[in-house]
């Protein structure tokens, strides 16, 4: 095992990480800018080293001040978390080629799923189920573009290759608004990821949105963790996450599970995974693979009671996975609620300094967060604070819970989107279960409507 290792990140992330080292074994050094200095687990690792403005750019994503770092302090492994450099290939590469242990898959992997259309292809190639649409790129010549919509059928989405996580798409309803829809999806497309690639699908146009998480070893053993639904979302942000996903039979999640697993052992994926799928009318449509450690796994951890981050640790220092898929079992269920520093309704930042903070607890309750009382949350990154996360013996129980916490948890000195969650635990078709990931949108914008009337 890694005797120290660094984190490259930031927040609650770099704390979760932390944890697992700690629990491990394993000393800490984490990296943080000019603005995270004062941050409490900043102070709780073993060792910090400062590596350069607030602006991200300049610190969170500058890769040859990560790798001093490391060098400085003699760490052995690079934990990137989420965001930032987590699924950025060079990093990731040169990492390695520094002779430090990437916490994470391949760089080659990461340059395979990065890439959306070479990910789908090789994922249908492996067996899992994709979205119809184009044989890969969409050529140049409009006439053939207008024949792949028509083989495919109104309405289509024309995607970005470099996209991905809902940043260059475009939905296209009639032939006359195709090309113009194309053209501009791909100069929007070079102008952002320098990369005019595009593709087209079928799109969509209720599905929920169900991710599969995987674990895979170097030795060609992988398992799948299960789903969770992550449809509650707003502007590609997830609010709300779950597992397991309502009224999606095990059996189906099983097939498609294992499909995932086998994809990971054909492409030799190293490390934690995420599938991410279009779920509608009761089929799988695989569009995206995450190949980082997601904000939503401790979802997962409660109900798998597997620590995702101890063993993508344990996995990059070469151990094989130690349990296998008939031993994973999903037992109750479990709902995070993500806590963002912003305007419950309005959606603004709110940055500032926390006056006073009293966390909840109870039975079932788990709390990622960074927070405390004095801190001041920087204006420079995500607004995103912590997670409640809420386990029950069944889907009710956990949103029981979850109301308990979300009132009990108080944050004083800036705005937060508690209110918010509140609201979500006691609306009606969240209860039921099974929303789109057009519903949170088409609630608020309903609730926008109903107050201007007013
Ligand atoms: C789609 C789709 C409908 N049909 N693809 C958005 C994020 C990116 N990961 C893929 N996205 C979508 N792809 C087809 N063929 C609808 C979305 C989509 C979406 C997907 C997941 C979660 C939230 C979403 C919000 C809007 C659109």
């Amino acid at each position: 095992m890694f005797e120290k290792i660094l984190i490259a990140n930031r927040g609650e992330i770099a704390l979760r990480i932390q944890r697992a080292c700690r629990e491990l074994g394993i000393k800490t050094v984490v990296v943080h800018s000019t603005a995270d200095t004062e941050a409490k687990y900043v102070k709780l690792a073993d060792e910090s080293v400062c590596i350069g403005p607030a602006a991200a750019a300049g610190s969170y994503l500058n890769i040859p001040a990560i790798i001093s770092a490391a060098e400085v302090t003699d760490a052995e492994a690079i934990h990137p978390g989420y965001g930032f450099l987590s699924e950025n290939s060079d990093f990731a590469e040169r990492v390695e080629k520094s002779g430090f242990v990437f916490i994470g898959p391949r760089p080659e992997t990461i340059r395979l799923m990065g890439d959306k259309i070479s990910a789908k292809e090789a994922m249908k190639d492996a067996g899992v189920p994709c979205v119809p649409g184009s044989d890969g790129a969409l050529p140049d010549d409009p006439k053939e573009i207008v024949k792949t919509a028509r083989a495919i059928g109104y309405p289509v989405i024309i995607k970005a290759a470099g996209g991905g996580g809902g940043r260059g798409m475009r939905v296209v309803h009639t032939e006359a608004a195709l090309n113009n829809a194309v053209n501009t999806t791909r100069s929007e497309a070079d102008a952002a990821f320098s990369n005019p690639v595009v593709y087209m699908e079928k799109y969509l146009e209720n599905p929920r949105h169900i991710e599969i998480q995987i674990l895979a070893d170097s030795f060609d053993n992988a398992v799948y963790l299960g789903e969770r639904d992550c449809s509650m979302q707003r502007r590609h942000q997830k609010v709300i996450e779950e597992a397991p996903a309502q009224n999606i039979s095990p059996r189906l999640i099983a097939k498609v599970g294992e499909r995932c697993a086998e994809a990971c052992r054909k492409i030799g994926y190293r490390g934690a995974g995420t599938f991410e799928f279009l779920f509608e009318n009761g089929e799988f449509y695989f569009i995206e693979m995450n190949t980082r450690v997601q904000v939503e796994h401790p979802v997962t951890e409660q109900v798998t009671g597997i620590d995702i981050v101890q063993a993508q640790i344990r996995i990059a220092a070469g151990e094989k996975l130690w349990f296998r898929q008939r031993n994973v079992e999903v037992r109750g269920h479990a709902i995070e609620c993500r806590i963002n520093a912003e305007d419950p309704y309005k959606f603004i930042p709110s940055p500032g300094k926390i006056i006073s903070y009293h966390a909840p607890g109870g039975p079932g309750i788990r709390v990622d967060t960074h927070i405390y009382q004095g801190y001041t949350i920087p204006s420079y990154y995500d607004s995103m604070i912590g997670k409640v996360i809420a386990y029950g013996d069944t889907r009710d129980q956990a949103i029981r819970r979850m109301r308990i916490a979300l009132s009990e948890m108080a944050v004083e000195g800036i705005k937060t989107n508690i209110p918010l969650h509140l609201e979500l635990m006691h609306d009606a078709q969240f209860i039921e279960g099974g929303t789109s990931i057009h519903y949170l949108e088409e609630k608020l914008a309903a609730k926008e409507k109903a107050t201007k009337g007013k």
